[in-house]
C-alpha cells in the first residue's frame, strides 16, 4: 500500500457498553488501529477512524438484569465512560457513535429491508427454547447447556466458548435457562435466516482476491469454510435492540451481530452530519476506490470476514474490507484474562497511576499480532525504565542539555561532517523506511521496535562521538555531534508520534517543530542551523518497584474478592460405575516422541507417543493449550484401548488424558513413572 489519494476508512470493533475497558480491549482492536491511523494521518492520507458503543444484544440485557437496572441505564453509563477512557488513552477516533442512535436504527432497518425485499433471507418457523416462568424466549446467552461438539458443560445458545463452534440453541444438551435455572420448553417462533451456506462460493471467490491478509486471520476463516457454513438467524425474540422492520414481527429485534457492524456505516453518517457535509459518508462507503480496514480481536473474525461481507455483498453498493488485521489474545501475568474472575487491568484504573504513552509503548512492543502474547507488570516496568527512560528519554535529554549548555540553546552548524556523523544521519532515512514498511504490512511491533532502534543507534553515536571531550579540543566536531543529535531528536519526534502521541507532541513543541509537520518532512535536516530551542523537560519518568508491587497486589486482591463472590462451579459428579468398568480402561504412561501440525487444522496436533510396547499416532485438539517447543519428552497418560478414529484423514489410536482447570485451560496428566507403566 503506497501513498495514493484514495480515502481510507478504519474501524475498531464496537465494544459492548456493558462494562469498562481493559487491557485486552486495547491490545485487541484499538491500539494497532490508532497506530495505523496516526501514521496515515502523518502521511496526509484521507483517513477516517470510526468506532462506537455496541449497545444491543444479550450481553447488555444480562448486565442490566444482574444490576437490577434498565438496559438503557447500563449503556448510558458505559458509553460515556468508555468514550472518555479511549480519549485519555490517546485513541484518536474521528467519531465515536452508539448503536442506540436513531441513525443507526434507521440504517440497519433499511439494510435489512433491502435484503428482505431481494428475497435474501430464509424465513423459518421453528421451535426454540422458551422460559415459562419468565415468559420469554431464550436467545444466545439466555440458555446454557452442554456443547454438542466438544461436551463443554457451560456452552451458550449461540456459541461454545470452549471449542469456538457456533451452535444452534436447540442442539444444546441438557439446556438450562440462565434466567430461572429451569429446563426450558420448546415453543414455535419465526426467524429470518442469512443463507450463509448458499453464499459460501461467492464469499470464497471474494476471499481469493484478498492479498496480504495475516495468516492467523486467513487460517481461521479457512477452517470455518472447511466445516461448511450454516445458515444463521438475523433476528431474535428480544425486546432490546433494533426492531425487525417487518409487519407482524412484534417482539423481535435484529440479531446484534447483524446490526452492530452496520454501526460502522451509521457512525460514519453521523460523523458526516456533524461535519456539516451529510453526503461525505459515501466517499468512504460507496466509493470503489476507498479502502476499508476492520481492526478486531480474533473472536470477531467470523463476523467481520464472513457474515458482514456477505451482507455488504448482497446489499451491493457498499465497499468490502480491504483487510482485517485481527489480533490474537493478550494474557495477563501468564494467565488468561478474565473480567469475571477479576483477572484484568482496567484502563481507567491504569490511567490514574501512569501515563498513557507508557502503556502504548509497552503493549506496542508485545502486541498479540500473530499469536497470543503476555502482559506483565514487571515487563511493563522494564520497558518503561530500560527503553523509554534509558534509551529514548536519555538520548533526547543528553542532546538537548548539551545544546543548552554548550551551543547557546540554538542548533549548531554542521561543518565538514565525518563518516560517523553521516552514518547517523543516514540511519534516519533507513529507519524511516523500515517503519513505513512495517506499518504498511500491519507489523506494528516491528514499527515500534524500529523507532526505538533509531534512539538506540543515536545513544551509541552520542557516546562514540564524545562531545564532552571535543567541546574542549575541537569545537567543530562537538557542534557536528550536537547538530546531528538534535536532527535525530526531531526525526524521532515524528517517527514515534503514532506510538507516543502525548510525549512526542511535548517534544515537538520544545524543539520548535510546526504542529503541521508530516511524515514526508522527516529528514536529516528538519531543524535549521541557528534555530533556537526551548528548554526540554524530561519526557519519561522511571517507575519504582513499589508502584509495580501495588499493581500486582491489586490484581491478587481482586482475584480473591471475586472468587469469594463467584465460586468456581465444578460440574456435578457423574454416575457411579462398577469396578469392572474401571478395570476395563487401559491407561498407560507414554512419552511424546514427535509432534506435527495437522494440515488445515488450527486445533489439532498429531503426536507420536511411545507407550512402552509400541509408538502410536494420536491426534489431540490441544494446540492452543500447549507450548509446541516444550512437548517432546513430556510424559502423558494415554487411554490405550479406546477405539481408533480417523480424524482429518489421519488414524488416531487412543487418547491423551487432559485435566481441565476452571478457566478452561488444559493440562497433561503426568507421572514420573517410565513409559509403558500401567495406571490402575
Ligand atoms: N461488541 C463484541 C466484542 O466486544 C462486539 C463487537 C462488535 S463489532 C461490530 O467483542
Ligand atoms: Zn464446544
Amino acid at each position: 500500500m503506497s501513498t495514493h489519494s484514495s480515502p481510507i476508512i478504519v474501524t475498531s470493533a464496537l465494544p459492548y457498553a456493558n462494562g469498562p475497558l481493559h487491557l485486552g480491549h486495547l491490545a485487541g482492536a484499538y491500539l494497532t488501529a490508532d497506530f495505523f491511523v496516526r501514521y496515515n494521518r502523518l502521511k496526509n492520507e484521507d483517513i477516517l477512524f470510526i468506532c462506537g458503543s455496541d449497545e444491543h444484544g444479550v450481553p447488555i440485557t444480562i448486565a442490566a438484569e444482574k444490576e437490577g437496572v434498565s438496559p438503557q441505564d447500563i449503556v448510558d453509563r458505559y458509553h460515556e465512560w468508555n468514550k472518555e477512557t479511549f480519549k485519555k488513552m490517546g485513541i484518536s477516533f474521528d467519531y465515536y457513535g452508539r448503536t442506540s442512535s436513531s441513525v443507526h436504527h434507521n440504517t440497519s432497518q433499511e439494510i435489512f429491508t433491502e435484503l428482505n425485499l431481494k428475497g435474501f433471507f430464509k424465513v423459518k418457523s421453528e421451535e426454540l427454547f422458551y422460559d415459562e416462568s419468565n415468559q420469554m424466549f431464550l436467545p444466545d446467552r439466555y440458555v446454557k447447556g452442554q456443547c454438542p461438539n466438544c461436551g463443554y458443560g457451560e456452552a451458550y445458545g449461540d456459541q461454545c466458548e470452549k471449542c469456538g463452534n457456533s451452535i444452534n440453541p436447540t442442539e444444546l444438551i441438557k439446556p438450562v435457562s440462565s434466567l430461572s435455572g429451569e429446563t426450558p420448553i420448546r415453543k414455535e417462533t419465526q426467524h429470518w435466516y442469512i443463507p450463509l451456506g448458499e453464499m459460501q462460493n461467492k464469499l470464497e471467490s471474494w476471499l481469493k482476491t484478498r492479498k496480504d491478509w495475516k495468516p492467523n486471520v486467513m487460517g481461521q476463516i479457512k477452517s470455518w469454510l472447511q466445516e461448511g457454513l450454516n445458515d444463521r438467524a438475523a433476528t431474535r425474540d428480544l425486546n432490546w435492540g433494533v426492531p425487525v422492520p417487518v409487519e407482524g414481527a412484534d417482539g423481535k429485534v435484529l440479531y446484534v451481530w447483524f446490526e452492530a457492524p452496520i454501526g460502522y456505516i451509521s457512525a460514519t453518517k453521523e460523523w458526516a452530519m456533524q461535519s456539516n457535509k451529510p453526503e461525505a459518508w459515501k466517499n468512504y462507503w460507496k466509493n470503489d476506490k476507498a479502502r476499508l480496514y476492520h481492526f478486531i480481536g480474533k473472536d470477531n473474525i467470523v463476523f467481520h470476514c464472513i457474515m458482514f461481507p456477505i451482507i455488504l455483498m448482497e446489499h451491493g453498493n457498499l465497499i468490502l474490507p480491504e483487510n482485517v488485521p485481527a489480533n490474537e489474545f493478550l494474557n495477563l501475568e501468564g494467565k488468561k484474562l478474565s473480567t469475571s474472575r477479576g483477572w484484568a487491568v482496567w484502563l481507567h484504573d491504569y490511567l490514574e497511576h501512569f501515563e498513557c504513552d507508557y502503556l502504548r509503548y509497552a503493549l506496542g512492543v508485545s502486541l498479540p499480532e500473530s499469536k497470543d502474547s503476555d502482559f506483565s507488570w514487571k515487563d511493563f516496568q522494564n520497558r518503561v525504565n530500560n527503553e523509554l527512560v534509558a534509551v529514548l528519554g536519555n538520548f533526547v535529554n543528553r542532546a538537548s542539555t548539551f545544546i543548552e549548555k554548550y551551543a547557546d540553546s540554538t542548533v549548531p552548524p554542521l561543518v565538514d561532517p565525518k563518516p560517523l556523523d553521516l552514518e547517523m544521519l543516514e540511519a534516519i532515512t533507513i529507519q524511516k523506511h523500515k517503519i513505513e514498511r512495517a506499518y504498511e504490512h500491519f507489523r506494528f511491533r516491528e514499527a515500534v521496535q524500529e523507532g526505538m532502534q533509531l534512539a538506540r543507534l543515536a545513544n551509541k553515536y552520542f557516546t562514540d562521538s564524545e562531545p564532552w571531550k571535543t567541546r574542549k579540543t575541537n569545537e567543530i566536531a562537538c557542534f557536528n555531534s550536537l547538530h546531528v543529535s538534535i536532527q535525530v531528536v526531531a526525526a524521532l519526534s515524528v517517527l514515534m508520534e503514532p506510538v507516543l502521541p502525548e510525549s512526542m507532541m511535548v517534544l515537538r513543541r520544545q524543539i520548535g517543530l510546526a504542529e503541521s509537520i508530516k511524515w514526508t518532512d522527516i529528514s536529516s535536516s528538519m531543524l535549521t542551523t541557528g534555530q533556537s530551542l526551548q528548554h526540554t523537560t524530561l519526557l519519561f519518568k522511571k517507575i519504582e518497584d513499589a508502584s509495580i508491587q501495588l499493581e500486582l497486589d491489586k490484581l491478587q486482591n481482586s482475584l480473591k474478592d471475586q472468587s469469594r463472590e463467584l465460586k468456581v462451579e465444578y460440574p456435578i459428579l457423574k454416575k457411579t460405575i462398577h469396578f469392572e468398568d474401571f478395570k476395563n480402561l487401559d491407561l498407560r504412561v507414554g512419552v511424546i516422541k514427535e509432534v506435527h501440525d495437522v494440515p488445515k487444522s488450527n486445533k489439532l496436533l498429531a503426536f507420536k507417543i511411545d507407550i512402552g510396547i509400541e509408538t502410536r499416532t494420536i491426534l489431540s485438539g490441544i494446540k492452543k493449550h500447549v507450548d509446541n517447543n516444550k512437548l517432546i519428552g513430556q510424559k502423558v497418560t494415554v487411554v490405550c484401548n479406546l477405539e481408533s478414529r480417523k480424524i482429518m484423514g489421519i488414524e488416531s489410536k487412543g487418547m491423551i488424558l487432559m485435566a481441565e482447570s476452571s478457566d478452561g485451560s488444559l493440562y497433561f496428566v503426568q507421572s514420573d513413572a517410565e513409559e509403558g507403566s500401567i495406571l490402575s
